[in-house]
C-alpha cells in the first residue's frame, strides 16, 4: 500500500535514486502525451501529489486490455503497478482471490470513499438480472455500480468498457452496455481499442494520478491527445493512398511493396487512435505495418462492421479530390500524361538532334551526332 505517499516518496522508500525518478518522470511526460516543456510541472506533481488507490474491475471481455497494459514499456507496467499506483483490487492481477479480495474491495470503497480511481475493463450485461457475469457471487453490474458510487473518477479501458464490445455484437443476447451507460454521474473517460495501446492506458492513469483530473476529452469522451487523429492521418502508407497505389489482393506485388490497404477494407480513414504515430510495443509495429488493414478496433460498433475486409465506400479525404477509384484513375491518367510528355520530349530532342546532324552534315560533310540519345 503506497497510498498517501507521493511518487518521489514511494521511490525513496524503495531505495531508488533521484536519477531514476527523473527518468521515470521523463517517460511519464511522454506517455501522457504532454510537451517536454511540462517536465518541471510533472516532476513537481510527482514530488507532492499523494498517490491514490485504484480498483480495477473486469466485466465481459477477453482480458486483452490487461494483457496489453502489462506490456507497457515506457513506463514499464511493473513500475506503474508496483511504484506509481496503489493497485488495491484487480480480479486478474491481485495475488489474493475469492472473498478475501472482495472484502478488500469493500474496505477500500469504505475507507477511501471519494478518493479512489475505478478502472473498468469489459462490457456490462444487463439481461437475466445481470447474472451472465458475476463477481464474488453478485452480478457484475451491481458490483460495478457499488464501486462506482464512491469513486473519484472512472476510466473505461478497452472498446468493451467504452462501447459494449464484441459481446454487444448483434443480436447482443445478454444486452451488454458500456460502463458509462451504468455509471452516469462521475468524471469518466473512454480509452477504446481492442485492446488499447499500453502506453495510452498508462498515460491516462498517470495523468489522473498526477494532475487529479481527467485529460482534455473530445466530444465522444476520449482523451484528445491520443484520439485526436485518424489512423489514416498519420499512416506511413498514406502517400500510396494519395497516389492511387492500392493493394488489390493480400498476396499481390503491391502488398509486398507496402502499398495502401484501403481496398482491403482498411478502416483507417474513419478510426481515431494513435496506432499510426505511437505504434505498439515501443514503436515496433501496428496492424497496418504488419500487412493487415485496420479493422477499426477503437471505433464504436466496429464488431458489427463485418465483413472486415470489404472496402469502405466513397472515402474522401481533405488531401484528395475524390474516392479511391477516381484517385487511381487520376493518378493513372497523370502517369499516362507524364509518359506522353516524356515521349514527346524525346521525339522532339531526337528531331532537333537529327536536324542538327543534318546541318552539320550539310556544313562540313561529317556525320557527327550532337546531343546524343536521351
Ligand atoms: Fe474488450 Fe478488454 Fe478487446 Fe479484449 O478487457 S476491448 S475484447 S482486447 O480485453 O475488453
Ligand atoms: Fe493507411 Fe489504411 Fe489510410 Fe491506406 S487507407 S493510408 S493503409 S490508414
Ligand atoms: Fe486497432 Fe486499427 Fe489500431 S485495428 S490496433 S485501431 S490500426
Amino acid at each position: 500500500m503506497i497510498y498517501g505517499q507521493s511518487l518521489w516518496e514511494a521511490f525513496q522508500r524503495q531505495k531508488l535514486t533521484r536519477r531514476n525518478f527523473v527518468k521515470t518522470c521523463i517517460a511519464l511526460t511522454g506517455a501522457m502525451g504532454l510537451s517536454h516543456n511540462l517536465l518541471p510541472e510533472v516532476i513537481a506533481r510527482a514530488q507532492e501529489r499523494p498517490l491514490i488507490p485504484v480498483i480495477w474491475m473486469h466485466g465481459l471481455e477477453c482480458t486483452g486490455c490487461s494483457e496489453s497494459f502489462i506490456r507497457s514499456k515506457a513506463p514499464l507496467a511493473s513500475d506503474v503497478i508496483l511504484k506509481m499506483i496503489s493497485l488495491e483490487y484487480d480480479d486478474t492481477l491481485s495475488a489474493a482471490s475469492g472473498m478475501d479480495l472482495e472484502h478488500h474491495r469493500e474496505k477500500i470503497i469504505k475507507d477511501y470513499s471519494g478518493n479512489y480511481l475505478l478502472i473498468a475493463e469489459g462490457g456490462v450485461p444487463l439481461d437475466h438480472d445481470g447474472y451472465t457475469c458475476t463477481v464474488g457471487g453478485i452480478p457484475y453490474v451491481d458490483a460495478l455500480k457499488e464501486t462506482g458510487k464512491s469513486a473519484a473518477a472512472v476510466l473505461e479501458f478497452g472498446s468493451c468498457a467504452a462501447w459494449g464490445g464484441i459481446q454487444a455484437a448483434k443480436p447482443n443476447p445478454t444486452n451488454v452496455v458500456s460502463v458509462s451507460d451504468v455509471i452516469t454521474n462521475k468524471p469518466i473517460v473512454k480509452v477504446p481499442g481492442c485492446p488499447p495501446i499500453p502506453e495510452v492506458m498508462t498515460g491516462v492513469v498517470m495523468h489522473y494520478i498526477l494532475f487529479g483530473q481527467l485529460p482534455p476529452l473530445d466530444s465522444a469522451g476520449r482523451p484528445k491527445q491520443f484520439f485526436g487523429n485518424r489512423i489514416h492521418d498519420t499512416c506511413y502508407r498514406r502517400p500510396f493512398f494519395d497516389s492511387g497505389m492500392f493493394v488489390e489482393r493480400l498476396d499481390d506485388a503491391g502488398s509486398k511493396a507496402g502499398w495502401c490497404l484501403y481496398k482491403m477494407g482498411c478502416r483507417g480513414p474513419m478510426t481515431y487512435n494513435s496506432c499510426g504515430n505511437m505504434r505498439w510495443w515501443q514503436g515496433l509495429s501496428y496492424p497496418i505495418q504488419s500487412g493487415s488493414p485496420c479493422i477499426g478496433c477503437s471505433s464504436k460498433g466496429f464488431w458489427d462492421n463485418d465483413p472486415f475486409f470489404e472496402r469502405l465506400p466513397n472515402v474522401v479525404t481533405p488531401n484528395t479530390i475524390s474516392n479511391a477509384d477516381q484517385v487511381g484513375a487520376i493518378a493513372a491518367g497523370a502517369t499516362a500524361v507524364g509518359i506522353a510528355v516524356h515521349a514527346g520530349a524525346n521525339i522532339l530532342r531526337h528531331k532537333l538532334s537529327d536536324d542538327k546532324d543534318n546541318q552539320n552534315r550539310n556544313s562540313d560533310g561529317n556525320n557527327t551526332t550532337i546531343g546524343g540519345d536521351l
